[in-house]
């Protein structure tokens, strides 16, 4: 995969990009990123690329003829899909991640200040959220998505199981794990883990895995993977996440 990122500050995906599994996915040539200064595509001398809000108020607001400039160069190497980080975008999920790793060429583009010119949200194909929370700017909402879709790319992680085999993949969160040792401080690893029992093993680990998913996100009992057997030794309704009455 190719990703184009373009952003004011470029430098801030030097050592992300250059670390762990996004670096390796670098080295390995699995996937290419390029980072673009969107101040490369303003003409005035102070490379401005913002401007005061039509109508008053607060704040400034992201011009619209840099990014059409810098979208019309990046598109004009190839087609790729077009995404801007905003907090009213659709929210990030696996499901989500696993669908842009299927894409060949990905363009990220990162706003800043108060918002972006709407004419240009109209030119992207996609508007992502990474969580209800505000952030400075859309770089490290960039990242999380850079990071969510590499470790889906083929090759990128090391055991191809643990990519698919992992929580999100079946709705449930991960159940509890332990290594050695046995015993820490008198805390004890549970029985059954050292039994040696596969079984039993797998078993106790799909509970955990409810139980937690139950307590601590109810919601995504709803479209998590159950058996009718599960649904209704936890007190949950047929086919659906809310517990009965
Ligand atoms: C660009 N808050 O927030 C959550 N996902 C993305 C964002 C965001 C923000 C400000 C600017 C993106």
């Amino acid at each position: 995969m190719r990703c184009d990122i373009v952003t004011i500050f470029p430098e801030f995906f030097d050592s992300p990009l250059a670390t762990g599994l996004l670096g390796k996915a670098g080295e390995r040539g699995l996937l290419e990123v390029r980072r673009h200064d969107l101040r490369d595509w303003t003409h005035d001398r102070h490379r401005t690329v913002d401007d005061a809000p039509f109508g008053g108020g607060a704040g400034m607001v992201m011009r619209p003829e840099p990014w059409f400039e810098a979208l019309d160069d990046l598109l004009a190497e190839g087609p790729a899909r077009v995404i801007l980080l905003a907090p009213d975008g659709h929210r990030l999920d696996q499901a989500t991640a696993g669908r842009l790793a299927l894409e060949p060429r990905l363009v990220l583009c990162c706003g800043r200040y108060e918002g972006i010119d709407e004419r240009v949200r109209e030119r992207v194909d996609e508007v992502l959220s990474v969580g209800d929370f505000v952030l400075a700017g859309g770089e490290p909402a960039a990242l999380v998505v850079l990071d969510a879709v590499a470790r889906l790319l083929p090759g990128v992680m090391g055991n191809a199981a643990s990519a698919g085999e992992e929580s999100f993949a079946a709705g449930l969160l991960e159940y509890p794990q332990y290594t050695r040792p046995a015993v820490y401080r008198d805390l004890e690893v549970p029985e059954v883990l050292r039994s040696g029992n596969h079984g039993a093993i797998a078993r106790w680990r799909r509970e955990q895995a409810i139980q937690r998913t139950l307590r601590s996100r109810p919601e995504l009992l709803a479209s998590a993977e159950l058996s009718e057997e599960e649904r209704a030794r936890h007190g949950l309704a047929e086919g659906r996440g809310d517990p009965v009455g």
